[in-house]
């Protein structure tokens, strides 16, 4: 299955003609090719987005609206093949695929699409004057997405993106194309207008590169790690174009001493491992109160040796391959480093694999891994590691977990787990984060505000903040006579 670029409303090959391999990382084998564009591929797209442009901007809110819906129906019509090329993609497991990021991409078109409904103008009143504020499009937006969510992540921008007016030139992970496709196919099946939605394949310093420097792109929202975003931010903030920074994370998951202990073993496990750890919002880093900590250690190792890492289109299998061969190699790397800063492996940290339909000895497997014993500080507990590994410490005080919970570069998510709520709220205002779930995990209400603080990321989309992130505020001051 070979991977186009997507511009005009066309099917196209790369400007130059040039290739890359796809693989599936749960069998090391092709998948197909994938259209490796330069700057020639964006400056044909973000042509294709000026020719939709008005056209499109002339829509109202409420008809831009419509067309989510139909983007909605599209990929609900294909769900099932969307999850297929996802897991395939990305090595995750199917029933994942289906549950999370399918659903999720569907819900990202429909939620906007009803959000859209409910807006109310925004008017503001004086005694002599009324002030009536316009969210314009701002025109072209760049979209660059990464590979561990591939069309959750791209849809989460597509859909405010073209609700407020934009046209798009957007590029995901080289990675994972194939999704995006899918979505490019729904969008031509449903006729939406040509150039609204352009996709550009290939490498981030190639064709990112190229959408970060076009002078037309006059808005980047990036998903990716904290390196590149730093570059993201370098490249595009002199040309005064407005940013969105979804970065890396390194999230504690804070299990207080009154904690229901199985829920809490259970809550960490899903937000340590679930994708094989390759979420954002991931809880990397368990703190356990001392009183528990012996107990709950002992859950948590049982609970992770339960798991089934094997075949991601296998029902029973918690967690599939990871994305390469490269990435398992970088977090064993990190698994190495941990038993140098002096950490012990309960559990994990080897290849062996566990479930019904094996896996070959090609596919980037790693069971889940939980080292405990490092000083909070280390930067096996301090660096993100993006993988199926999780480090364990324990505190004597809501002000030590809070104290270590901060304790890193990022600030992206946490949870807290505690039967006493109140408190539990009262804490989690203490996190330098953007997200904190109390007694759960990746919860997700879709009009609040999503993104990090320090290193994990400039500015909030979902809801309302991605309305104001995708257009330009026109105030309108009418002086009453
Ligand atoms: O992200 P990258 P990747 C973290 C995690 C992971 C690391 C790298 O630590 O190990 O980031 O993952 C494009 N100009 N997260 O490789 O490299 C690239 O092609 C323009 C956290 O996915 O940042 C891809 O489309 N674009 C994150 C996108 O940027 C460039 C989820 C992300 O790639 C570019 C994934 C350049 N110079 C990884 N270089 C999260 N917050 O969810 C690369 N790209």
């Amino acid at each position: 299955m070979n991977a186009l670029n997507f511009i005009g409303g066309v099917f196209v090959e790369a400007h130059d003609g040039e290739t890359l391999t796809n693989i599936n990382p749960a069998t090391g084998e092709e998948i197909g090719r994938i259209a490796r564009s330069n700057k020639a591929d964006v400056e044909a797209a973000v042509q294709a987005s000026r020719l939709a442009q008005n056209e499109w901007s002339a829509l109202t809110l409420l008809e831009r609206a419509d067309w989510l819906d139909r983007l909605a129906d599209g990929l609900e019509q294909r769900k099932e093949e969307l999850a297929q090329r996802e897991s395939k993609d990305t090595g995750k497991p199917l029933a994942l695929a289906r549950r999370v990021d399918a659903q999720r991409s569907i819900d990202n078109f429909r939620f906007f699409a009803n959000f859209a409904r409910e807006q109310e103008p925004e008017v503001f009143e004086m005694a002599d004057a009324t002030n009536v504020v316009h969210r314009k499009p701002i025109g072209t937006v760049g979209l660059i997405t990464p590979w561990n969510l591939p069309l959750y992540l791209l849809s989460w921008k597509v859909a405010p993106a073209l609700l407020m007016g934009n046209t798009i030139v957007a590029k995901p992970s080289e990675m994972t194309p194939l999704t995006a496709n899918l979505l490019c196919e729904v969008a031509s099946d449903i006729g939406l207008p040509s150039g609204v939605l352009n996709v550009v394949h290939g490498y981030g310093p190639e064709v990112g590169q190229a959408i970060l420097e076009h002078p037309s792109i006059r808005a980047i929202s990036f998903t990716g790690g904290t390196a590149t975003g730093r570059h993201v931010a370098a490249t595009a903030a002199p040309k005064f174009k407005k940013l969105s920074l979804e970065l890396g994370g390194k999230n504690a998951t804070i299990i207080l001493d009154d904690a229901n202990l199985d829920a809490a073993v259970e809550g960490a496990v899903r937000a340590g491992f679930t994708n094989g750890g390759q979420v954002c919002l991931c809880g990397s880093r368990i703190l356990v109160h001392q009183s528990i900590a012996d107990q709950f250690t002992t859950k948590l190792v049982e609970s992770v040796n339960s798991m089934m890492c094997g075949a991601p289109e296998d029902a029973s299998t918690h967690i599939g391959a990871l994305i390469s061969m490269e990435h398992l190699q970088k977090v064993e790397s990190y698994i190495e480093l941990g038993l140098e800063e002096g950490g012990t492996v309960l559990t994990g940290g080897t290849r062996a694999m566990t479930g019904q339909v094996g896996p070959t000895q090609d596919g980037a497997y790693l069971r889940p891994t939980i080292i405990d014993g490092l000083d909070p500080s280390a930067r096996t507990s301090t660096e993100e590691i993006f993988g199926p590994v999780v480090t364990l410490h324990r505190f004597d005080s809501d002000e030590q977990a809070i104290q270590i919970a901060n304790a890193t570069e990022y600030g992206l998510a946490g949870s807290i787990w505690s039967t006493d709520t109140e408190r539990a709220h009262a804490l989690a205002q203490k996190i330098e984060t953007g997200i904190v779930w109390v007694n759960t995990w990746l919860h997700r209400d879709l009009r609040t505000p999503f993104g990090g603080v320090k290193n994990s990321g400039v500015g909030r989309e979902g809801g309302a903040w991605s309305l104001g992130f995708f257009s330009e505020p026109l105030n309108v001051c009418i002086k009453h006579d």
